[in-house]
């Protein structure tokens, strides 16, 4: 956007007088100041050369467009001062240091825009040293009166160091603490002109670097990674038109629907403020007294219940916009968008036994998964997608897009996949990075804009409100991982820890001192929809007609189940009502269920002991619903398979002396695939296989059990069959991996390890178990690799579970 429309009249073109400038005050001056250049210094010059700039400003050229179209906001008109100078904040600046750089002032340019390599540190071949430069002599003693005497307050090694380590913690976040991150970059399919001027949208194939933050919402900062909650999916897009944040969930609605009730929905769900439990969950009291006087929150709950609250991994869960926004394309037309993110990996989740048990196995389960897939080149991969709906389209519908309890049916309204985001890169640094990035909804970029939705309303405010306490100012936009990619100019000066050296003495608009830089943009700029108020236009509080039904789409999600995913709802239900204290809670969420579907609550009611039903709680809207949509098969996780590929799963292969010879064969076959698998054993070292062949073990049953494990091969080997199948940590191993659905493969003599453990060689139904492959070659590995592309076999889960 650097340009500058007309030129002022040179008045310099020689170099600077090296003569030394005269002294001269910093106040008044004389009427107007000498031109003749060859009779002044270089002070004289500078202030004539302002003079000259300031006079190509007779009046405010923008000014009178305050008064006209308000969608055509006239662009500012720069000028470029004929003297550099004109516009310095001193004549010294061509002064060159180490320090003070060049003396080639970068003159329409702002330099935090550069790569972050630009502030990555290394101290390969480095002295340590203080945070002053100065070189540490000693890093083991502090500095005291002697030998034995006391420690010396002059001690300033010591003393930074400490008060350093002193300040190292940040407030948390005051919803999701806990998180995890990556960068990677998002490919465009196809220009989007007719629907968004936003850059990013512009070209098939122009990429556009990301970093994507996961998170729970909960729990605190040093929470376990699966706990039954919503997970965050928040992506900030660093474009060439500034930066743009879509903080989404990985849920596509949420639990309340104006930003008024926020605080009180966190405070029910956060640890209750007396004892301060539970930690990173909403089984308890306040969540569910608040959640069953809230009926809004019902479709919500159907999704937290689902197993969507329990992802595999961040790399197998969808992400959502959630609120409604809007693309805006260059003439000001205007619709509708919900964003979606799909993974390529397919949606996959956890059971909750596995949750519970992973939980103390490997609270980093979700973290360790996400960077050693990226490690490993496994590269987490997302479609993005819009619903692309019509103000006309909104209208009509039953439900209102304002409200954030909604979904848009992707029956109703299909998903345009528009571009692809691939996380190449960890970052360097947990705290530079994952810590200090600030998503806040109020980035938008031209072209994305938003929807009067209450609770977008709320959030736009509070993101930004949110940084200034946690990372300690106003300027935290400088902080590098915070910086866009786009050049940065505006008159905000000041705030703790400002990092830019802002040249000039101008800090104001309009200015004439600068050659009225930096200049309203116009129309290239950021313009707000002017979405026309036809309704409502005396100021209220207050809700419309259509945000009274709480109950409709939540019977859709929970009709457009399968059966398992339905008795894992109700398992859910019954557990987190189990362990609310108070009965009259327990009823009144009963009784809400009521309203979504009989079955349901009958089913949760029973779990509970409840025996005689409550009354259905009343319901808000009393003409019936006419849902467009009454089932839909994308609510369901099974809707997304994935690429049939079984990149990044960790597959367990367990071994014992006399193993058979093959089993490294397996590994690779695994391996070639994209898998992770990984040799398992009694402890570290080595056994020797049937072949006489010494097989390394990499992890032993101790630190890893079957839970953080996709699924599981035992080989053959007459030896080591027989060894397994006294191993209790073995057989205890095979049943989790049973009683969670994940794919077996048992090869030649280890069928004797099944059969201790007791683990059906068939369904209860008679027919083959499809996640179970007992075999002796290599057509029994194949059949194992698509078993474990379909993650899980839910055809073995039957209520009660089976314990083998
Ligand atoms: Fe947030 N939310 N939120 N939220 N949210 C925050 O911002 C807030 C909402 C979401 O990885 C906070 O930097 C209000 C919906 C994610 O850093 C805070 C309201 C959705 C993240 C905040 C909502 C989200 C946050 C806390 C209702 C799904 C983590 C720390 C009006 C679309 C981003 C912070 C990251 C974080 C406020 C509702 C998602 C306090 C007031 C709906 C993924 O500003």
């Amino acid at each position: 956007m650097a340009k500058a429309k007309k030129r002022a009249p040179q008045k310099s073109q020689k170099k600077p007088s090296s003569r030394r400038a005269e002294a001269k005050p910093t106040v008044s001056g004389p009427q107007r100041p000498s031109v003749d250049l060859d009779a002044v210094d270089r002070l004289e010059s500078k202030m004539a050369a302002s003079d000259d700039l300031a006079r190509q400003f007779p009046f405010n050229p923008l000014k009178p467009a305050e008064f006209a179209d308000p969608l055509s906001p006239p662009e500012g008109e720069p000028y470029e001062p004929g003297d550099p100078l004109a516009t310095a904040s001193t004549i010294t600046e061509m002064v060159s240091s180490d320090k003070v750089g060049s003396g080639s002032p970068p003159v329409g340019n702002n330099m935090t825009i550069h790569p972050l390599d630009h502030h990555r540190a290394d101290p390969a071949g480095r002295p340590l040293t203080t945070n002053q430069g100065v070189p540490i002599s000693d890093n083991q003693n502090s500095l005291k009166a002697g030998l034995r005497g006391p420690a010396l307050w002059e001690d300033f090694v010591l003393r930074e160091k400490i008060t350093h380590f002193d300040h190292e913690r940040i407030p948390e976040r005051v919803v999701h603490a806990r998180g995890s991150a990556a960068h990677g970059f998002f490919e465009c399919y196809e220009p989007l002109g007719k629907i968004t001027r936003a850059s990013l949208f512009a070209e098939k194939g122009k990429r556009t670097p990301v970093f994507v933050r996961f998170s729970t919402v909960i729990g605190e900062r040093g929470s376990t990674d699966t706990p039954r909650d919503v997970r965050g999916f928040a992506v900030k897009f660093y474009t060439d038109e500034g930066n743009w944040d879509l903080v989404g969930n990985n849920m596509p609605v949420f639990f309340i629907q104006d930003a008024m009730k926020f605080p009180d929905l966190v405070h029910a769900a956060k640890p209750e403020p007396h004892h301060q439990m539970p930690q990173a969950a909403t089984a308890h009291d306040t969540f569910w007294d608040f959640a069953s006087l809230m009926p809004e929150i019902t479709h919500m709950l159907m999704w937290t219940m689902s197993d969507r609250a329990i992802p595999r991994s961040y790399r197998t869960m969808q992400g959502f916009g959630v609120n409604t926004y809007r693309f805006v394309n260059e003439r000001g037309d205007s619709v509708f968008i919900k964003f979606h993110w799909n993974p390529a990996a397919g949606t996959h989740s956890l059971v909750w036994d596995e949750a519970v048990k992973i939980s103390g196995a490997d609270p980093d389960f979700h973290r360790r998964d996400l960077w050693e897939a990226i490690e490993a080149g496994a590269f987490p991969e997302y479609e993005l997608g819009v619903q692309i709906i019509t103000e006309e389209q909104a209208e009509r519908f039953s439900f209102d897009v304002l409200d954030a309890t909604k979904i848009v049916p992707e029956e109703l309204i299909p998903v345009r996949p528009i571009g692809r985001m691939v996380l190449n890169r960890n970052p360097d640094n947990f705290f530079a990075e994952t810590e200090q990035v600030a998503f806040c909804t109020a980035q938008v970029v031209p072209g994305v804009d938003f929807s009067n939705d209450p609770l977008l309303a709320g959030r736009i405010h509070s993101y930004v409100d949110t940084q200034i306490t946690r990372l300690g100012g106003p300027n935290f936009h400088q902080i590098p991982i915070n910086s866009p990619v786009a050049q940065v100019h505006n008159n905000t000066r000041e705030g703790l820890h400002q990092h830019t050296i802002h040249r000039g003495r101008v800090n104001y608009e309009p200015n004439s001192l600068a050659g009225g830089c930096p200049f309203q943009a116009g129309k290239m700029g950021f313009i707000s929809f002017p979405e026309p108020r036809v309704r409502d236009d005396h100021k209220v509080r207050g809700k419309p007609e259509r945000f009274a039904d709480h109950y409709t789409q939540a019977t859709l999600f929970y009709r457009s189940q399968t059966p398992v995913e339905q008795q894992h709802i109700i398992n859910a239900f019954r557990f987190e009502l189990t362990k609310v204290q108070t009965p009259m809670i327990r009823e009144r969420m009963v009784a809400g269920l009521m309203n979504v579907d009989m079955a349901l609550a009958t089913a949760v009611a029973e779990g509970l002991g409840i025996t005689d039903m409550p009354e259905p709680l009343p319901k808000m809207l009393q003409k019936k619903a006419r849902p467009e949509v009454t089932e839909s098969r994308a609510l369901s996780l099974f809707a997304r398979p994935g690429d049939g590929s079984i990149r990044g799963r960790r597959i367990a292969i367990i071994v014992a002396d006399g193993v058979s010879g093959e089993v490294e064969d397996i590994g690779e076959q695994l391996a070639a695939q994209g898998a992770v698998p990984v040799i398992l054993g009694s402890r570290l070292g080595r056994v020797k296989s049937d072949a006489g062949k010494l097989v390394e073990i990499s992890a032993s049953l101790d630190v890893a059990p079957a839970v953080v494990f996709d699924a599981m091969v035992l080989p053959g080997g007459d030896a080591a069959a027989a060894a397994m199948s006294k191993n209790g940590r073995v057989l205890e191993f095979l049943k989790d991996q049973y009683r969670h659905c994940k794919p077996i493969l048992v090869l030649g003599a280890a069928t004797q390890v099944l059969e201790k453990a007791g683990v059906p060689a068939a369904l209860s139904s008679g027919k083959a178990d499809p996640g179970l492959i007992v075999g002796k070659d290599g057509a029994a590995v194949d059949a194992f690799i698509n078993a474990v592309a379909k993650h899980r076999h839910y055809e073995r889960d039957l209520e009660p579970e089976p314990v083998v």
